[in-house]
Order: structure tokens, then C-alpha cells, then sequence
């Protein structure tokens, strides 16, 4: 089975990860990786710190001659930042001398992971807490999702909301990808060319507007995105037991995105609100006797097994903690009543968090390929996965 562990401070030296699990023979390259990367550093409403990251991937073991080798894969990311932080992020020097900071920031982890870990200084939680982390996580989960790339699947995110603005229509070009899995590659092309990864021009421009009006006023904002992943195979997931359900694995994932407080199947929420008649996927047979469904409302999963529609999948990103115009809180050396403060920070990072979204399900959907179909190298895994036909 596939997994993987990221390590790194967001101004530390560098991004770490080790990725376990990878089958043999999988064509892989930092480039192809790097624009994985590019992808997750984009979108308006992005801070400074994007100007000063190249984030490039160096892979350091595991692969040779362009090419899995079954064993771990290590790989590192450089902080170009550090070179500003090397005192204050020292991991020899005693700290004496660098200011400690008392003020927790309302929504961050500062508060709860300070008293958790008995610091006096929250700089050790906001380094670690930091969707800086991210970065490495999208390098791992790049290379799993060349995986699931080469059986077929194909993963796509595009932004629904930020703040009030909100793409009303099912957009035609989410329509087409959902009929063809050819049509993803071009959603997603399409998504990417928006500043914030909208289809709908008119949300993107009134987005935009937000974002430059909540900048303005030292404010943040947040919104709501969907992945979809199609070309998966009917049978991945189990309904048998809970921690099988594909489902549950998936909004896992995307909850463990910083910032990320809630995650759908389908529209969960809005088909929460109407009779079951309106909700279920029809079968039907079409002229040629295969099964067809006319709709997609479980969003490709049904008792937690894939269904052979496309994944469809939503997560909401709150607005992000670290405000311009901090909010009040209590500072913890002396107990005063104080307003929070402000360190650089993004206003909306809502067009990286679907990128991001779509590379943390990417583990999840090959663990579940790797449980039914095995396969230590990339033919083995291939060649079962062209047996299971329906
Ligand atoms: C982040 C704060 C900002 C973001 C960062 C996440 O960083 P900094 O404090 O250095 O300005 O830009 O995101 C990244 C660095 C990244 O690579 O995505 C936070 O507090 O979570």
C-alpha cells in the first residue's frame, strides 16, 4: 500500500518527503512533478511569499533512469525563504535573543497547539501548522497520481465559490467532462487559465472584486471547490466495513488540507433537501444492453464503492486566519486583552486548494486500485486491471 510522510517548517530549510508504496516502473521526473507544483503556487489573491518560491522537487532516491524502482521515494523541496529565517528557524543556536510570540491568532492552530505541545513561543506551531507544508504533499502525491494516469484515470478541480461569489450554473463544460474523460484534461485546462480557477466568467470577475475588496480592508475569504476524478474502474472501496468505504477515505483526505473544514460526496448538502425519488441514480439499459445512468447525483460512489461514474467531490476552505486587520485575542505572557497580529499571509488561496484537492485523493484512489488489482510493478498492476472489464 501506498503511503507517505512529509517533514519541514514552512521557513526551515527545506520540504522533506518520503513516499512508500509506488510500484515498480512507473516513467516518472521532477519535471513533470515541478509542474504539479507550478499549478499549486497560482491564483489571485496569493501573499508574497509565492514571489520568493521556486519550488522545484529534487528526487533523491527511489527512482533511476526515469523510472520507479519499487522502493522509497525521497524527495526534497527547498525553502527559498530561509535564507531570511535562518536565525529565527536555527535548529542549533540556543533562540536566546529571538522575540517568543504570545499572541495567538483566532483560527489558527497558535492557541490549541501551543498549550498542546507546552510552547511559549507559537512560531513552533505557525511553521509547522502552514499550508506551506502543501507543497511537498502535492510532490508525493504527483507521483501516485501518474499511477492512477497510466490505468486510466484522470483527476480535475475547478473553484465553485470564493466568498459570495458563486458559479450559479452547472457549467456545460462540467457537464461534457462528466460524459468524457478526454473533456477533463480540458476543464482543467480551462480552470487553470482563470486567475482563480473558475469556469463561470461572471463569478470569476465579481470573485476577483472580492478579493481585491477583502485585501483592502485587511480582510480574507474563502470558498468552496470540486475535484473530479474519472475513468475509475466499477468495485473500488468496500460497503463491508467503515474504514473501507471509499467515500469516507476520500473526505478524509480533503479535510486534512489546512483550512479545509468540510468536504461533500456529490452535492450531499443541497440533495439532503429533497425526496429520495429526485436523488437516485436511475439503471437503464441502453439500445446496445449496457447499463447507463442518467444522472450523477452520488457523485460515483454508492456504499462507498466506486459505480463507474466519475468522483465528484467538494470541499469548503474557510477564510484564511492570519487577517491584516487581526481580530481580538488574549496574549498568553501576560494575559491581556489585545488584538491578534498579522504576519505576511495569502487573502484567498482558494485556486491552490483545489489543486491541492486533487492531488490528496490521488493516494486514496490508488490504494484502492493497488487493494484490488496488487501488482508490484506497473505491468502487474496494469495487466489486472484489463481483466476486470464491465
Ligand atoms: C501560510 C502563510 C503564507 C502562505 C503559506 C501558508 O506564508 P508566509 O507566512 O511565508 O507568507 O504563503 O503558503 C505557502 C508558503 C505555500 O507554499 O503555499 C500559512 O500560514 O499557512
Amino acid at each position: 500500500m501506498i503511503r507517505y510522510t512529509t517533514a519541514g517548517e514552512s521557513h526551515g530549510q527545506m520540504l522533506v518527503g518520503i513516499l512508500e508504496g509506488v510500484p515498480a516502473g512507473l516513467d516518472i521526473s521532477a519535471s513533470y512533478i515541478n509542474n504539479q507544483l507550478r499549478r499549486r503556487k497560482l491564483g489571485y489573491g496569493r501573499g508574497g511569499r509565492m514571489k520568493i518560491e521556486t519550488d522545484e522537487v529534487t528526487l533523491v532516491s527511489g527512482v533511476r533512469f526515469g523510472r520507479t524502482l519499487g522502493s522509497p521515494i525521497a524527495l526534497m523541496i527547498q525553502n527559498n525563504d530561509w535564507k531570511n529565517w535562518t536565525e529565527v528557524m536555527s535548529v542549533e543556536s540556543s533562540g536566546i535573543g529571538i522575540p517568543k510570540i504570545t499572541l495567538p491568532r483566532p483560527g489558527h492552530a497558535d492557541y490549541a497547539g501551543s498549550l498542546k505541545y507546552g510552547f511559549d513561543d507559537i512560531r513552533n506551531v505557525i511553521d509547522r501548522a502552514s499550508a506551506r507544508e502543501t507543497a511537498m504533499r502535492v510532490a508525493c502525491c504527483t507521483i501516485v497520481r501518474k499511477v492512477l494516469e497510466e490505468c486510466g484515470v484522470l483527476i480535475a478541480s475547478h473553484v465553485l465559490s470564493i466568498g459570495r461569489a458563486e458559479c450559479k450554473i452547472r457549467n456545460e463544460a462540467v457537464l461534457r467532462a462528466l460524459r468524457s474523460p478526454e473533456s477533463l484534461s480540458a476543464l482543467s485546462a480551462r480552470a487553470d487559465s482563470s486567475e482563480v480557477r473558475m469556469l463561470d466568467p461572471i463569478a470569476e470577475k465579481k470573485a476577483i472584486g472580492l478579493i481585491k475588496a477583502a485585501k483592502k480592508q485587511g480582510d480574507t475569504l474563502g470558498g468552496v471547490f470540486e475535484v473530479i476524478a474519472s475513468g475509475l474502474p466499477i468495485g473500488l472501496g468496500s460497503y463491508v466495513h467503515f474504514d473501507r468505504r471509499l467515500d469516507a477515505q476520500l473526505v478524509q483526505a480533503l479535510v486534512s488540507i489546512q483550512a479545509v473544514k468540510g468536504a461533500e460526496v456529490g452535492a450531499a448538502f443541497e440533495l439532503a433537501k429533497l425526496p429520495g425519488s429526485q436523488v437516485h441514480d436511475e439503471l437503464l439499459l441502453d439500445r446496445k444492453g449496457n447499463i447507463v445512468r442518467p444522472t450523477n447525483h452520488a457523485g460515483g460512489l454508492e456504499g462507498g464503492v466506486t459505480n463507474g461514474q466519475p468522483i465528484i467531490l467538494h470541499a469548503a476552505m474557510k477564510p484564511i486566519s492570519t487577517l491584516a486587520h487581526p481580530l481580538r485575542s488574549v496574549d498568553l505572557k501576560n494575559r491581556t486583552n489585545v488584538r491578534s497580529r498579522y504576519e505576511r499571509s495569502d487573502v484567498c488561496a482558494l485556486p491552490a486548494c483545489a489543486v491541492i484537492g486533487e492531488a490528496v485523493i490521488a493516494p486514496v484512489l490508488a490504494n484502492a486500485f493497488l487493494e484490488k488489482f496488487g501488482g508490484d510493478s506497473m505491468k502487474e498492476l496494469q495487466k489486472s486491471l484489463k481483466k476486470w472489464a464491465h
